[in-house]
């Protein structure tokens, strides 16, 4: 079955959604750096679209692991003007933050969609902003902040765990007065996940969906994928730049499962990824 929220235009309705990642950071696993200047993250994002990206996720803070926190302020400084230029032009945006007062602003420089990896975790403000703001709302599984999520990658059924902590997420989403019919559940892959957690999700997305929520899924290029492709001979991983292969092949299986939306760097061939899963889909 295909979920999608309530609360997008028509152009984004009924389908597989391709979001193409815009980090505005100095710092982010695979595009830190790449991006920083807000002209350059305007044309990246401007690229996508021509790719063929349904929407751009715009973020200024590094979740990488190890990350360590941003300044609020500094994030707002890189993201709320690529953002008003990027909705000036009528591009989809989602807004990628932890912080309700970046959410806040972001939204009201045109951002349609609110990402927040902490599923209202990491800002006590967030769950009762985004109910105010009444957009569709991305809420992730997450367990903490990106310096300790590693030694949180613990389960004994991942599938089961997460799928109980999406279900705890999306009751404090309505208690705070946010529309479940707006909530997106994501498992965030990579996220205090080691890479059989990742793969377990991914091959139980259907229990993931009875949870009634269109889902998300952000596989790009994520260290799981590294390490499923790593060199025979010397076990080193595969380098970030050359996982965009790998990615098309998990959106399509996302697709074939009927997710809401994909999230990753690299576009045009997760476009067609996307195409040949919603072909197998309706079959
Ligand atoms: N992953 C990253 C950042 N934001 N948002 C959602 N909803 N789901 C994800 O899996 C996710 C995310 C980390 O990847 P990046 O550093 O390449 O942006």
């Amino acid at each position: 079955m295909f979920l999608e929220p309530v609360g997008l235009p028509e152009s984004l309705r009924g389908r597989t959604l391709v979001m193409g990642v815009v980090n505005v950071t100095p710092d982010s696993f695979s595009d830190g750096g790449l991006h920083l200047d807000p002209a350059a993250a305007v044309a990246h994002a401007r690229s996508l679209i021509s790719e063929g990206a349904d929407i751009v996720d715009v973020g200024g803070e590094s979740t990488r692991p190890g990350a360590t926190r941003l300044d609020p302020t500094e994030e707002r400084r890189r993201v709320i003007a690529v953002v008003e230029t990027l909705a000036s032009e009528g591009i989809a945006v989602s807004i990628d933050t932890m912080n309700a007062d970046t959410a806040l602003a972001a939204v009201g420089a045109g951002a349609l969609v609110v990402n927040d990896v902490s599923g209202g975790l990491a800002d006590a403000a967030m769950l009762p902003t985004v109910a105010e703001l009444g957009v569709p709302y991305v809420c992730m599984h997450w367990r903490g902040h990106a310096d300790r999520m590693n030694s949180l990658a613990v389960y004994d059924d991942v599938v089961t765990e997460v799928r109980a902590e999406l279900a705890a997420r999306l009751d404090a989403c309505e208690r705070a007065g946010i529309d479940p019919r707006r909530v997106v559940l994501d498992p965030g892959i990579g996220f205090a996940k080691e890479a059989a957690h990742n793969w377990a999700l991914l091959h139980h997305l259907d229990r993931l969906a009875e949870l009634g929520r269109p889902l998300l899924i952000g596989a790009s290029r994520k260290r799981f994928l590294g390490s499923l492709l790593a060199d025979p001979s010397t076990g080193e991983p595969r380098p970030t730049g050359e996982r965009d292969a790998a990615t098309a092949a998990v959106a399509a299986i996302a697709a074939a499962s009927g997710v809401w939306a994909v999230r990753v760097h690299a576009v045009a061939a997760t476009r067609d990824a996307v195409a040949v899963g919603t072909a197998w889909r309706h079959g």
